[in-house]
């Protein structure tokens, strides 16, 4: 019995695959296609009924949504990696801050620039849409920039915020607006990118990019 993970490559399944891999545990991965709508089909709406990836089956069977809740809950069933720091810590406060952070402040704007039609209707609105939420996924990275304490997110170290905010980069800021305005998070990156465990699964997602 193993995880199954529904993901897909350059998607935000990356992380939770990412946060396994510094576990060492094995992980199984059912690739869907977005373009192909794949994740509206009923036998996955079965598994998700939000329709999005990633999502995680237990070796139990149990399923979990919501990316955050995968990565907090490797995090919590893998201790031994270490990928939040001590349970109580202020550390650990910090770090569940900027989880939920990318989770509920960042991770929505990808849904709006990705499928505007879903909010608005008319051409030109879908298109102010976009750019609205585009600059205000800008504007929260770079929240997120000014908290990133030195190499990692926290001062403690890597963990999971790492993987989440380096994940969640790659989407729609662009990539010279990030190197320009958001150096602490691209050094971030490069940090998690060059990981020995996460560099053969961060050229899966993102080597295109
Ligand atoms: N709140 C969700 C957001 C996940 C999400 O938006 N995933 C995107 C891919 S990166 C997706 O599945 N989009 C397909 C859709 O919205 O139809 C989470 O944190 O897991």
């Amino acid at each position: 019995m193993t995880y199954t993970l529904y993901g897909e490559p350059g998607s935000g399944s990356f992380c939770a695959e990412a946060a396994f891999a510094e576990a060492g545990v094995a992980v199984e991965l059912f690739n869907l296609d977005l373009k192909k709508n794949e994740q509206l089909a009923p036998s996955y709406l079965a598994v998700n009924p939000t329709g999005k990836v990633p999502s995680l089956k237990l070796p139990t069977g149990e399923i979990v949504t919501e990316s955050a809740a995968i990565l907090l809950t490797i995090a919590d069933r893998h201790p031994e990696a270490a990928l939040l720091p001590e349970q109580g810590s202020a550390a650990r406060a910090a770090a569940l801050r900027w989880i939920v952070f990318v989770s509920s402040e960042i991770y929505p704007m990808v849904e709006i620039v990705d499928y505007p039609q879903r909010f608005a209707s008319g051409d030109e609105a879908i298109q102010n849409l976009k750019d609205t939420a585009r600059t205000r996924l800008r504007a929260r990275f770079l929240v997120l920039e000014h908290a990133i304490a030195g190499s990692f997110v926290l001062e403690s170290g890597f963990g999971l915020p790492d993987i989440y905010a380096a994940n969640l980069g790659q989407f729609y800021v662009g990539h010279a607006w990030r190197r320009e305005h958001c150096p602490k998070l691209e050094m971030l990156t490069n940090a998690v990118v060059e990981r020995p465990k996460i560099a053969p699964i961060w050229r899966r997602h993102f080597a295109s990019n």
